[in-house]
């Protein structure tokens, strides 16, 4: 409540907050985790984070064309994201000419007639890159790509690809569709809940009382997680009386404190003694799985002392977590980005499956795999076709529906988009939402290609690194968010999300928008597409601005599962989207049958006096949008560049707690085998309880320090979870690659008056 009317005053905080997950009312912008049964939902239904990200997007601090005209971009680009995001929201749009030092206004007509010029220009349309972030609606994400694809390229990295990407690609190859299995029913009524590399107090805080829930109904939960994250032990309700005055539940019955990136090894050690113990769902293999054989002579020989390397955990505590495994017939695994930004990711995610797979724990009630996404929409936004790899047949129904032709070459995702600016081969850039400067890695390659555009044009809410690291021209063009009212075509519009578990429901914002200037994503897309493609192109832009019921219309035709879409949205709660594993244990792979598949181990090995750094997320953050300069769970006040280091290793590496240094990078790209170091200066060092050898530190003023081709194999997701760093002497590193602490850190944060 103190930051919700801080921020919005009494009374945008009540008309917000108490429509917030509601049925009649709009979608959080936070996190993918799905909203109770309609019916089942409280008044307060949402977070402490959830209403920090309203109040964020709904602030009353505006930010005008007097700002700009004070603020040189000079100036700008000095500051930090969070001073940056402070500022308020973007009233009207704005452009930064060639040469100039300032953005100065524009009105809509000329900003979008400057696109169409710009992209019209190219030699080819695949010099145009279309980045959309995961809060676009599902509306404004099915016109985007349906003007990118009438353009002519499929060049749209997304989020995802720095996210979930991982998951799936693991999941598609394994089960056929790249989608959790489980519905809220399911996490409720498990037996077994494995949460692994996610933080759910701070990132998806919701997901705390269904587990809650899960643990009344006897569940065991088991945490695998480098660091003992604050929810997973104890959670307080803040629903309930009780919650909040008593003890709280515990929550995990097994903290499993796993060396980052062991999770591969320890998984197939959790498989090894399954098949030992012949704890396995024959029925099930013997009917909907292939690959099995395999997967049993991979194990034979396993190597106990390579998992321990890998995992830094003992024999025993493996022993025991598989015993969990093997007395639940109902186990659910959830897991996030602890998982995905690794190397071996998408073979670690193919592990989780296997052991799914291995007691028939998929397309049965309280049991299944649950990628638990990020993004509001991240979801919805692929199921609409942002891909840059959208399957043909996807194509094919859209070709039919608007009589256009889509280009079927595969397009750029993020880190080949920002190759392809720094080679010079994209020339304009557009980002549907996001901080693509500041979410991407490698930070000064990403800022030195961005900067060789011809035009980068920002659709966005509030201020941010990317905004003011440009092309030669650059615009941003201010987008209502989802708490406010859209009058577009002058009727009261709706749109449509899908969370994490695949259930789509109707969004409609309650507060009057910022400023009378701002337009929707859908209009913005579609008068874009307008003064690219003309006004007879083959698809009626005009009415699909006009009107989204018409874009739902075609959604249903086009894409699967959407049939009847505009009415079914409008059962309280929405509708549940296919998803043949979890229906009926149908498997639309090759062989038509779940794949059991075999992965390697791989110990990632650190040499001598380096540390193994992960970048995670504050609790006072939205990936790039910090709401304030604390980590409540983690003790941290009122700073950010800080270091989690073992106390033991703070001694053995010969520093004191306290202390400030620089992190430098150090990487070898596998393919060329050439080494380079990078760098991110003062961080101050905290003594944290995690496995020797480990360290953690915030995104994303780390990630200078993750280089760009430091990927997940299969999957191309930057492996920010696992960075080879030293701890320098401040202001003795001195080049041996690239050097870069841009990062949008700013100098107003570096001092940190932490300790716990
Ligand atoms: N309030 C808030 N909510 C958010 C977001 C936010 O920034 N703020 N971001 C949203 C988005 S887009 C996403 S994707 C999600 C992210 O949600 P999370 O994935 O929970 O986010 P991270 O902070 O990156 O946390 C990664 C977790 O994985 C652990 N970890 C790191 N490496 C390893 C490893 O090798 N093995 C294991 N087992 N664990 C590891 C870390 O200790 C940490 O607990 O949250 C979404 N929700
Ligand atoms: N090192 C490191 N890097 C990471 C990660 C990590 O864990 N470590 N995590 C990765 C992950 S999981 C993700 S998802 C990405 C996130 O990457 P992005 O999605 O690109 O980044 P965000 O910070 O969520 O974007 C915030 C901006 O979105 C704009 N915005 C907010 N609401 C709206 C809206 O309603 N409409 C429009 N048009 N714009 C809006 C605002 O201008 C705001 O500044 O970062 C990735 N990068
Ligand atoms: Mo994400």
């Amino acid at each position: 409540m103190r930051r919700a009317v801080g921020q919005m005053g009494p009374v945008r905080t009540a008309q917000t907050l108490l429509k917030l997950n509601q049925v009649d009312g709009f979608d959080c912008q936070g996190c993918a985790w799905p909203d109770p049964a309609a019916g089942h939902r409280h008044a307060a239904e949402f977070c402490e984070n959830g209403a920090k990200a309203v109040a964020e997007e709904a602030t009353k601090e505006l930010l005008d064309r007097d700002f700009f005209a004070r603020h040189s971009l000079a100036d700008l680009a000095d500051k930090s994201e969070y001073w940056l995001g402070k500022q308020g929201r973007i009233t009207e749009p704005m452009v930064l000419r060639a040469g100039a030092t300032h953005y100065e206004p524009i009105s809509w007509d000329d900003a979008f007639a400057t696109v169409g010029r710009h992209l019209n220009a190219l030699d080819d349309p695949d010099q145009a890159v279309f980045y959309t972030s995961g809060k676009v609606s599902n509306e404004a994400a099915f016109a985007f790509q349906l003007f990118v694809r009438s353009f002519g390229t499929n060049n749209m990295p997304d989020c995802s690809n720095m996210c979930h990407e991982s998951s799936g690609t693991a999941l598609v190859e394994t089960i056929g569709i790249g989608k959790g299995s489980v519905s809220l029913e399911d996490i409720h009524r498990a037996k077994l809940l494995v949460v692994m590399g996610q933080n759910p107090g701070t990132n998806h805080p919701r997901m705390l009382s269904a587990l809650e829930e899960a643990k009344n109904n006897g569940a065991k939960i088991i945490s695998i997680n480098p660091l003992q994250e604050a929810g997973l032990v104890r959670f307080k309700n803040p629903q309930h009386a009780k919650g909040v005055v008593g003890g709280g539940t515990a929550l995990s019955d097994l903290h499993l404190p796993v060396r980052i990136n062991g999770d591969l090894a320890l998984l197939q050690a959790i498989g090894h003694l399954l098949v030992e113990w012949d704890a396995l769902d024959h029925e099930f293999l013997e009917t909907y799985t292939t690959g099995l054989e395999d997967y049993v002579a991979h194990l034979a020989d396993l190597d106990w002392d390579q998992v321990e390397a890998a995992t830094g955990l003992s024999r025993a505590q493996i022993t025991e977590a598989a015993t969990y495994f093997r007395d639940s017939d109902a186990t659910v695994t959830c897991w996030a980005m602890g998982i995905t930004q690794h190397r071996n990711a998408v073979g670690t995610i193919k592990e989780i499956v296997n052991l799914a797979l291995l007691q028939g724990n998929i397309g049965k009630p309280g049991a299944g795999v649950c990628p638990v996404r990020g993004h509001s929409n991240v979801q919805g936004d692929r199921t609409m076709g942002i891909w840059e790899r959208v399957p043909d047949h996807f194509l094919d129904r859209l070709d039919a529906e608007f009589s256009i032709t889509s280009p079927r070459e595969h397009g750029h995702d993020t880190v080949a988009a920002i190759h392809a600016l720094k080679d010079g081969e994209a020339r304009v850039f557009f980002a549907m939402g996001g901080n693509f400067i500041g979410a991407t890695p490698d930070t000064e390659v990403t800022e030195a290609a961005m900067r060789n555009a011809a035009l980068t044009v920002q659709v966005s809410t509030k201020l941010n690194r990317s905004h003011v690291v440009t092309g030669g021209e650059a615009l941003i063009l201010p987008a209502l968010g989802r708490s406010e009212k859209d009058m577009t075509g002058g009727r009261e519009q709706r749109v449509t999300v899908e969370d994490s578990m695949s259930a789509v429901h109707a969004s409609k914002g309650p507060l009057k928008p910022a400023s009378e200037h701002l337009r929707s994503e859908v209009d913005i897309v579609c008068s874009t597409a307008l003064a690219t493609l003309g006004a007879d192109h083959v698809v009626p832009w005009a009415e699909l601005r006009a009107d989204y019921t018409e874009i739902r219309r075609r959604i249903a035709r086009v894409v699967p599962g959407c049939q009847d879409y505009d009415s079914r949205v409008d059962t309280p709660g929405g509708f549940v989207l296919p998803h043949p594993p979890r229906d009926s244990r149908t498997f639309t792979t090759e062989s038509e049958r779940a794949v059991i598949s075999v992965t390697p181990i791989d110990v990632l090995q650190v040499p001598e006096g380096r540390l193994l750094l992960q970048t995670l997320r504050s609790h006072d953050q939205f990936n790039t949008t910090i709401y304030g300069l604390d980590d409540r769970y983690r003790g941290i006040k009122n700073g950010r560049r800080v270091v989690f280091v073992h106390p033991d290793d703070i001694t053995a590496l010969g520093w004191s707690e306290g202390d400030v240094v620089d992190l430098v990078g150090e990487w070898t790209d596998p393919r060329t085998g050439d080494h380079s170091e990078r760098v991110a200066r003062d961080f101050r060092i905290v003594g944290y309880d995690q496995p020797r050898g480990c360290a953690a530190a915030y995104y994303p003023e780390t990630n200078p320090l993750v280089p760009l081709d430091h990927m997940a194999e299969g999957s191309r997701t930057p492996a920010s979870k696992s960075l080879v760093v030293r701890l320098a002497e401040r202001g003795t590193w001195a080049g041996g690659g690239q050097a870069s602490d841009s990062g949008g850190a700013g100098r107003d944060d570096v001092r940190p008056e932490h300790l716990s």
